[in-house]
């Protein structure tokens, strides 16, 4: 199997968050780094924009070859009012001996399996003697609290979750520390402690970061300082958006790209909070009050739901009366899906009001388009932690809902962001980690180097 063209697996789980970067690494290995690539695909997905990715993924790139994993039935009422990709990472999880006859029949030389489903994939790998690696998708910061979480909880004896001190990175406040973690018994925190047990046993991690933007964790990881023996840490980001050539119009139907040309250099501030991430009515009346009081411009993609099929709700009702009349012309709405990294890369773009999640700050990185961390939830607040140290943007720790539901007020939204977009050095600082993102993926960069030893290695 190990011949000239390695023929290298990829399991993606379920959540645009998961599913873009995986579709990233799939074609950067089959189109840059001369391998033969499979993806495995779960049909039908949760979200429909997954639906839509993956069908352009294979339409647009035949190489990249499609496998079928069917899940075993799953008793979803296990997990009351458990979040919906929650629910599919764990029926993933319970379908992976599935797994085991499609990598055989795959004759892989190597596995890339998503973090969320590692501790369940790796020995089912090892049963078949194919190495498995993993790619997490989110920061390296993430990646070391996820390491030394369980030796953390061990040493704790049931004693709570406070801040953790992960040897050789920095403090994790007990505040960013991903809210379900504070509960045992959620779904989140068993398959948390689980796959960070497990990463010790992969043959490498892949990881989606680069090395001048996240010095200390990458360092630490591969020093072992994290976790004694950790396996070889690959720092591969930023992995590179793939065009998928569909038609200028089916793109765009919101011609949010024709509206960004006509707005000055920088004048625009794109609002995004990720694919699902439902925000309370409230909350998008206080963010539409601060945007409309910012007297800025701005580009603003609204979720209202968990999953984007039962999102049926108008957009004039969500956002109070008389407020799309008001903004016509400075400001442009949308539901829709939107082509996130061609907007980060037009230049009108001056703000990215962020969520965090790791492919958006990914995404800001290598446009160098400053970014304004607004985290929620889950990897968020350690992800914003990463913008703020990295020189990637300015993170407001208050305005958090890790578990507390504080409203934040329009007027704080707006002057928060006149003070961003007025904020220069800001800019620069922004543009200057766009410039070593460049440089990290260019031939001979860090990031290039460390996905050819990954493929080296695949190659055996
Ligand atoms: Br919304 C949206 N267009 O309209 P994250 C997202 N994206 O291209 P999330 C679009 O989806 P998790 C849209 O560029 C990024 O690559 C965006 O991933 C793209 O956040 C991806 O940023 C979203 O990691 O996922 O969706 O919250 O919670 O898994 O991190």
């Amino acid at each position: 199997h190990t011949g000239a063209r390695p023929h290298v697996v990829l399991l993606p789980s379920a959540g645009m968050g998961h599913l873009v970067p995986f579709s990233r690494l799939a074609v950067t290995l089959s189109a840059g780094h001369g391998c033969d690539v499979s993806v495995a695909a779960v049909l039908p997905t949760v979200s429909s924009a997954e639906s839509r990715h993956l069908e352009a993924l294979f339409a647009a790139r035949p190489a990249v070859r499609r496998l079928d994993f069917r899940l075993a039935p799953f008793d979803e009422s296990e997990f009351p009012g458990a979040d919906p990709f929650f629910l599919r990472f764990e029926a993933m999880r319970r379908s992976a001996p599935l797994l085991g006859p499609i990598l055989a029949a795959a004759g892989a030389a190597a596995v890339v399996t998503d973090i969320v489903l590692a501790s369940v994939v790796l020995p089912i790998a090892r049963e078949r003697g194919v190495p498995c690696h993993v790619l997490f998708t989110s920061s390296a910061a993430m990646l070391s609290f996820c390491a030394f979480f369980p030796t953390y909880l061990d040493a704790s004896r049931g004693g709570g979750v406070g801040g953790v001190d992960v040897p050789g990175v920095y403090r994790i406040p007990r505040s960013s520390v991903p809210q379900a973690l504070h509960d045992p018994k959620h779904i989140f925190t068993q398959q948390f402690v689980e796959n960070g047990r497990g990463l010790a046993d992969a043959a490498g991690i892949l990881v989606n970061t680069f090395d001048a933007l996240e010095p200390e964790p990458i360092a630490a990881l591969r020093e072992g300082s994290v976790v004694p023996g950790f396996p070889p840490v690959f720092a591969v980001g930023p992995l590179l958006p793939v065009k998928f050539q569909a038609e200028e119009h089916a793109r765009d139907p919101a011609g949010y790209m024709r509206w960004l040309d006509a707005q000055p250099a920088r004048s625009v501030v794109y609002v995004s909070f990720g694919s699902r991430n439902a925000i309370s009515p409230d909350q998008l009346r206080e963010l539409a009050a601060g945007l409309e009081a910012s007297g800025h411009r701005f580009l603003w993609v609204v979720k209202s739901t968990v999953v984007d099929r039962d999102d049926a709700a108008d957009l004039g009702e969500l956002l109070g009366d008389g407020f799309l009349e008001r903004v016509q012309g400075r400001a442009l709405v949308t539901k829709g899906w939107v082509e996130q990294e061609d907007i980060l890369k037009h230049g009108s773009v001056g703000l990215f009001l962020s969520h965090c999640g790791w492919n958006s700050v990914t995404e800001a990185a290598a446009s160098g388009v400053p970014v304004l961390a607004w985290p929620r939830t889950g990897d968020q607040r350690i992800n914003a932690g990463v913008v703020a140290r990295g020189g990637l943007g300015a993170w407001e720790e208050r305005w958090s809902w890790n578990g507390e539901e504080r409203l934040v007020s329009g007027k704080e939204v707006a002057e928060k962001i006149k003070a961003v977009m007025a904020d220069e050095v800001a800019g620069k600082k922004a543009a200057k980690v766009g410039g070593a993102a460049a440089a990290a993926t260019a031939i001979g960069g860090t990031s290039y180097l460390s996905l050819a030893d990954f493929v080296g290695r695949c190659r055996g």
